[in-house]
């Protein structure tokens, strides 16, 4: 597997952060750039809710982009494999990390390597939608798995909903409790293997609940993620056979918050 070559020169991390959230197609990115500093190296003010310490989750490590390569590598985990127990055991974590994660990231640079060779005429282009779909499942299944591992906290360190978002989640669903009812049915009930997700819509600016079969089927296009979870049976299934509600129950418990407010910050 390549990795980054940490002794090359990087760019400030304002313009990273930047990069990094206009790589997933998140709006607002405008607005965290505004923050910038002038200062190399210096972040931005993020918008996090306010009495929300910034987390600063979601720089360019966090989707494991190589400029260089022009390739998507595995990022690191940003804790212990076993920090999470015991509501995710280690086991589980290492290998939904190393090796279902690491497939998304390997079909991902399958098929822009493929839709290159295409484009250079060097394929059969007929197969445009075979790779087309292949980019469409493993680039979200990547993403989608880049932002769960930093959605999600040791128990007890995650904090709780604060400032713009719990606001938001109060206008929109009208208590936390009543979110997380909401929040929890739909994982729970996400037909096959999929996601259930808290998304900000960009174009009313409403907090929704949205259900997605396999890594992107019926996601919103408008649609910006603040909060995900993987209802795969590759998250749980060691740990908790059939019993998918029991898994979805346990993991409200490590949800990341300040990590889910600087993506509610950053898909205004
Ligand atoms: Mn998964």
């Amino acid at each position: 597997m390549k990795t980054h070559n940490h002794d090359v020169p990087r760019e400030p991390a304002t313009l990273d952060r930047r990069s990094a959230l206009a790589a997933l197609g998140l709006a607002g990115i405008g607005a965290l750039a505004a923050g910038a500093s002038a200062q190399p190296g210096s972040l931005p003010a993020p918008r996090v809710p306010a009495g929300a310490a910034p987390s600063g989750e979601f720089g360019p490590e966090a989707f494991g982009w190589d400029e260089q390569a022009g390739q998507f590598t595995l990022p690191k985990l940003p804790y212990a494999s076993n920090a999470l127990e015991p509501v995710i055991d280690a086991q589980t974590m290492e290998i939904h990390h190393t090796k279902h994660h690491a497939a998304y990231v390997a079909g991902l640079n399958a098929a822009l390597g493929e839709l290159k060779r295409l484009r250079e005429g060097r394929g059969d282009l007929s197969l445009v939608r075979h790779w087309s779909r292949e980019l469409s499942f493993h680039a979200s299944g990547h993403i989608n798995h880049c932002l769960f591992w930093r959605l999600m906290a040791p128990a007890g360190r995650g904090g709780s909903p604060a400032g713009e978002l719990a606001a938001a989640i109060d206008r929109d669903f009208g208590s936390l409790d009543a979110f997380t009812a909401h929040f929890k049915a739909a994982a729970a009930q996400v037909e096959g293997g999929g996601w259930a997700w808290l998304v900000r819509d960009r174009a009313c600016g409403r907090l929704w609940i949205t259900q997605t079969e396999k890594q992107q089927d019926m996601f919103p296009t408008a649609a910006s993620p603040v909060l995900g979870i993987d209802v795969w049976e590759h998250a749980y299934y060691l740990k908790y056979q059939n019993k998918r509600s029991d898994y979805v129950q346990a993991w409200m418990g490590l949800v990341n918050w300040w990590a889910a407010g600087e993506l509610f910050a950053a898909g205004a």
